[in-house]
């Protein structure tokens, strides 16, 4: 029986050896070390034998288990040890590849310039305001002097809220020119305002008309401001959004709210006034509507015509970054392609 232990120790050592998984090792537990074990078995049936070979043999098989134990746990670590880096090493990670790429988000080039422009007036002391993008009549046509019937109306073609044609009450403001009136229903001078803001007209869209649109509209009012008020104030601007060496020109022109009413332009942008494609050949854009505001319109919002006065102006918004990248289709920034207004 002690020749038996010997052979089983030395086969049992041999095969722990050669493991190298850890099913495999729970396999040889179990056959060398488990309940039915050879080993066990002979441990159990110890009591049959004579009492010299009990000893003998029962001192030998448990310095075995003994040593069969101690070597298992010795693989067991050997195998974690190496499953564990084996594992690390699959997943190694290097820190000094490039990240992945943020993408980070931007602003339509309409709300770019709308910022741009709302800052050179704030810079001057302007301060921004926003009204309704739903008006009354009253607001948009009877207070800017323009009354129902009256011919100027057909500058302004109306989207009209209410059907009831009777009661044309409630439009998509044309202009934001309501919201300046409402801010001289509501304050007294001085004031300083230049409301940014979202504009519809009822017409067909092409290359140049979108029925819905940005425009930008400032008013002044105090005592003594006068025409020249209104030219050194839009002469600034057009050369602080433009650029310093550009011309600004002032020419009559009529808007119902105003009285006397003039068109501001600028040297072209591409040609400096020498005349090409964009500018008609005339070497001139016009940028801007403006005017002092009208004694009738000051009259209704209770501001005495006697005692103040004050300038007013408009301007389209898509115009300026048309002009400035050379954009030919205004109704390319509404198209929402990304492939466009990930240029700006
Ligand atoms: C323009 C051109 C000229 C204007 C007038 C007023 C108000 F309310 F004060 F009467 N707001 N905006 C005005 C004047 C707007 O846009 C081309």
């Amino acid at each position: 029986m002690l020749e038996e232990l010997e052979k089983l120790q030395i086969k049992a050592l041999a095969e722990l050896d050669k493991i190298t998984g850890s099913r495999e090792l729970e396999q040889w537990r179990i056959r060398y070390l488990g309940k039915k074990s050879r080993l066990n078995q002979i441990l159990h049936s110890l009591s049959i034998l004579p009492l010299v070979e009990r000893r003998s043999t029962g001192a030998r098989a448990n310095t075995i288990k003994k040593t069969l134990e101690a070597t298992l746990k010795e693989k067991e670590e050997i195998l974690g040890e190496a499953l564990l880096l084996s594992s690390l090493e699959g997943r190694r990670l290097d820190v000094t590849l490039p990240g992945q790429p943020i993408s980070s988000g931007r602003f339509h080039p309409i709300t770019q310039t709308l910022e741009e422009i709302c800052q050179v007036f704030q810079n001057m002391g302007f301060q921004v305001v926003e009204g309704p993008d739903v008006e009354w009549d009253y607001y948009n046509f009877e207070a800017l002097n323009i009354p129902q019937d009256h011919p100027a109306r057909d500058m302004f073609a109306t989207l009209w809220i209410d059907s009831d044609r009777d009661k044309k009450s409630r439009l998509l403001r044309t202009h934001t020119s309501p919201m300046q009136i409402r801010v001289m229903e509501q304050r007294r001078p001085p004031i300083r305002v230049v409301v940014p803001g979202r504009c519809y007209r009822y017409e067909a869209t092409d290359a140049t008309h979108e029925s819905m649109f940005y425009q930008v509209e400032g008013l002044a009012v105090d005592k003594n401001i006068t025409l020249a008020d209104l030219k050194g104030t839009l002469f600034d601007f057009c050369r602080c959004l433009f650029g310093e060496e550009r011309k600004v020109r002032f020419r009559c022109d009529y808007f119902p709210f105003v009285e006397p009413g003039v068109e501001v332009a600028i040297t072209c942008l591409t040609c400096n006034g020498a005349g090409c494609r964009l500018c008609g050949y005339s070497g001139w854009i016009e940028i801007l509507g403006a005017g002092m505001v009208h004694p009738d319109v000051l009259k209704r919002v209770d501001i005495d015509p006697e005692i103040y006065s004050g300038f007013a102006f408009g301007l389209g918004v898509e115009r300026i970054p048309m002009l400035r990248y050379g954009i030919d289709d205004i109704r390319l920034f509404y198209g929402n392609d990304l492939r466009f207004l990930r240029q700006f």
